[in-house]
């Protein structure tokens, strides 16, 4: 999202920097941004189409690569129906320009009925207590870091991650800022960079945020400091709350979640004691094992404290584009939740939000019988390192009888692949946020032009492979999908959405793809000209006259505007979220484990796919297993030692990190990493390869109420390594 300026000399990137006059970043960057020139010229990143034959991969042309494509699974949906036909649709469609706007092309109108996607290792506990509490699946609430002066910090570091669902240039700065006037406490097991530039680290036992928040609760109600402020009118369930936090008192949660009762009682008092504040939960409390309770009490404690709506609390964005991601999903618009529509084939896991748990692939895969899976699209994904037991679905792909990848390079994942379809550099694209902007602190609009030609002058945009997939999916060869039909279909259809007639709206236009979708999105946007009903209003063509973007200013209050429940209320105390409680009572009579292991994050990296920038991997490494002094002189194993770390799902080796900077009984490991595969072709990432942790997530160890994956508080053991 930051603006960046990009010095090209000779068709070569010679230098990048972060844009001052960009109204939104204003110079900053991060290594990220600085490197995408080696991201563009990396001699691994694939480049033209490749199909599979007798085993070694052949470069062909587009429309072979597309004739392979038919060839492959037109035969397997002919005999067994879409229903053996899925899709893996990674992460980095929520930041491409034509993926982020034609993802749900694939999922909308393929007829793939169940698709998976790393949303159930990320942010579906989220996606969950939002749409029950707000009517909108995506209708996140996001910290007015800018304007608060007490910040809480659960779960994330935004030191390594600037930011999630918390889209904000120059995080720490802003947090350096709130330091200032006020005052910034993370609580996460790790006392990570983000918490050595707060004012407290609070150290909590991972997977308990949940019981935390409910003695937070409890306090609140018991010391009758619960003020709704402005949006008390539309709060629902005030009463119901109350009774159900009655029951979690800080005496009773202190022992388990390592927080004593009094800085239980205090934060309570110093959240409705500060005008302005607010709490933010984020990756370390959706990707836990009470992952939908912790991410609603963050919004819960928000609510009670008068923190909701309001500058400096959480508060909803407006997108200046909005997204298409976040169409209401149809069936499950707000009332009654309506979730297991349907179950999983082998393990009978629930549909949630329309998504299963992502772990579920590999057994789908494997698992003969009727439904078995038999073809399988990645997109821009790379689940084999970023799954639960990815290792399992490592030995599943190659059971497959046909495999497409579009991505940008031979990874774990995608050396399965039959087919290779190769996506263009970011360089080679236009640009413009989709999802992200609706997690933004700012309402932003911010267009940019491809920096380069496509190298390869027959490769057709993302965009238009996925609707050439769709095509095929529906029964049409791919070479022969009508690309355009398709695409006016669509749009069409999000015309309608906003109530125009895409019909009429499309003689404005002498282009389909993305920027059309752009330009409809910021139309029937918050700021947009409406096709001329607000003539002063925002166009693409208009947005291009500001190479620097729009900044509409910070977020504003959205309620009830924003609520897409029946009746414009806020439920605070969704029975479903209620039925949950019974399972993190349980947790509290648990013994302790002796070790758990968590997750985290490096600035020069992105999940597992910036491995293979060199100016990216300098420096020490980074895969390593953070341990706290006395439980490695337990084990007695001291720093750069190997050792053995076991879970019930596997057991992999790898170097350990003695410090301080984490509890006692808590180890933490960078996902992303298990590089060196064979049929892999990313020297760069390959000569350090680390290893895959997600080889010890248990595949069933889960949020129950989303089915997102417990990615943090898995159960390990450590020893020194034999070798
Ligand atoms: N440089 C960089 N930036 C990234 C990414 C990247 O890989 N690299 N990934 C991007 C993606 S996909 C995402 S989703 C975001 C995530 O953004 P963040 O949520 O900020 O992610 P992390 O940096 O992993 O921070 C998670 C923190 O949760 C803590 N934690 C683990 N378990 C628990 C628990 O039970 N309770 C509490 N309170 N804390 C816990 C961990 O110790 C860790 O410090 O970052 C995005 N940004
Ligand atoms: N243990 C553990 N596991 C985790 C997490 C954790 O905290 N701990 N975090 C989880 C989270 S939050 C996430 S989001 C997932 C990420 O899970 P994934 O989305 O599966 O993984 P990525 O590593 O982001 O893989 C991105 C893939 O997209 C490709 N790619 C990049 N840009 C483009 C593009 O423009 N077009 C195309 N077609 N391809 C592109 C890359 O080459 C790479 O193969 O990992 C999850 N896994
Ligand atoms: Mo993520």
């Amino acid at each position: 999202m930051c603006g960046l300026e990009i010095q090209v000399e000779g068709g070569r990137v010679a230098g990048i920097r972060g844009n001052r006059e960009d109204t939104w970043s204003r110079g900053h960057i991060c290594p990220k941004g600085a490197t995408l020139g080696a991201v563009h010229e990396d001699p691994d990143r694939i480049r033209r189409p490749m199909i599979r034959v007798d085993g070694q991969w052949q470069e062909v042309s587009w429309d072979t690569a597309f004739r392979r494509c038919t060839e492959l699974l037109a035969p397997i949906i002919e005999k067994h129906g879409i229903g053996a036909v899925t899709c893996y649709t990674g992460n980095p469609l929520a930041h491409s320009f034509s993926l982020g706007r034609y993802t749900g092309v694939l999922l909308g109108m393929s007829g793939i009925s169940l698709s998976y996607s790393p949303g159930t290792v990320d942010q579906w506990p989220k996606n969950l207590s939002s749409h029950l509490m707000y009517g909108g699946w995506w209708t996140f609430p996001v910290p007015d870091i800018e304007r608060t002066d007490l910040l809480v910090v659960m779960g994330a570091n935004p030191a390594a991650s600037q930011g999630s669902l918390l889209a904000a240039p120059d995080v720490m700065g802003i947090i350096d800022g709130i330091r200032k006037r006020g005052k910034v406490i993370v609580i996460d097991p790790v006392r990570t960079a983000t918490a050595d530039r707060a004012d407290e680290w609070l150290p909590i036992t991972p997977g308990t945020d949940a019981a935390l928040l409910l003695a937070v609760a409890h306090t609140l109600f018991a010391e009758n400091l619960v003020n709704l402020g402005a949006v008390g009118p539309y709060v629902d369930g005030v009463e119901r709350m109350r009774e159900v936090a009655a029951g979690w008192s800080p005496e009773r949660v202190a022992a388990t979640t390592g927080v004593s009762a009094d800085r239980i009682r205090a934060l309570a008092r110093e959240l409705a004691g500060t005008e302005r504040a607010v709490v933010y939960g984020r990756i370390g409390l959706c990707n836990q094992e009470f992952g939908s309770l912790a991410s609603w009490l963050v919004d819960v404690i928000n609510i009670l404290t008068g923190h909701f709506d309001t500058p400096g609390g959480s508060m909803f964005p407006r997108a200046a584009a909005w997204s298409v991601t976040v169409q209401p999903i149809p069936g499950l618009e707000d009332g009654a939740p309506d979730f297991g529509r349907f179950r999983t084939r082998v393990r009978g896991a629930k549909e949630v939000l329309g998504q299963v748990p992502v772990s579920c692939l590999a057994e789908e895969i494997t698992t003969p019988g009727e439904g078995q899976i038999k073809a399988l699209i990645t997109v821009a994904g790379n689940p084999v390192l970023s799954t639960p037991a990815g290792h399992k679905l490592d030995e599943a792909l190659p059971m497959l009888d046909a495999m497409i990848a579009v991505d940008m390079w031979i990874n774990e994942t995608t050396r399965h692949a039959d087919v290779l379809l190769p996506a263009p550099s970011p360089l080679e694209q236009p640009h413009h946020d989709d999802l992200i902007l609706h997690f933004a602190i700012n309402s932003i609009a911010n267009y940019s032009a491809p920096v380069f030609a496509p190298e390869d002058p027959d490769r057709p945009e993302e965009w238009e492979i996925l609707i050439r997939l769709t095509g095929l999916c529906t029964g049409t060869p791919a070479e022969d999908v009508d690309v355009a039909a398709i695409d006016d279909g669509f749009f069409d259809y999000m015309a309608f959405t906003q109530g125009f007639d895409g019909a009429q709206l499309r003689k404005h236009y002498d282009h389909g793809g993305p920027e059309r979708i752009l330009d409809l999105t910021l139309r029937t946007g918050p700021f947009g000209d409406r096709y001329g009903e607000n003539p002063d209003g925002l166009t693409l063509e208009k947005l291009k006259a500001h190479p620097n973007g729009i900044n509409f200013g910070p977020m504003v209050p959205r309620v009830p505007e924003a609520l897409g429940t029946a009746d414009q209320k806020i439920r605070l105390a969704p029975r479903y979220l209620l039925d949950d409680l019974p399972r993190l009572a349980a947790r509290l009579e648990r013994a302790p484990e002796e070790l758990v292991l968590v997750s985290r994050r490096h600035l020069r990296s992105n999940n597992s796919w910036l491995h293979n920038v060199a100016p990216l991997m300098r420096g020490r490494d980074r895969c390593t297993l953070l341990m706290h002094t006395d439980d490695a002189a337990k084990r007695a194993v001291t720093s750069g030692d190997l050792v053995t770390v076991t879970s019930e799902t596997g057991s992999i080796e790898v170097p350990v990190e003695v410090t301080d900077a984490i509890m006692p009984g808590v180890v933490s490991m960078p996902h992303g990493w298990g590089h060196g595969k064979p049929g892999t072709r990313m020297a760069v990432a390959n000569a350090s390869p680390g290893v895959n942790t997600n080889v010890l997530s248990p595949p069933t160890f889960l949020d129950e109420p989303s089915g997102n994956g417990a990615l943090n508080g898995i159960p390990v053991t450590v020893s020194a390594a034999a070798t």
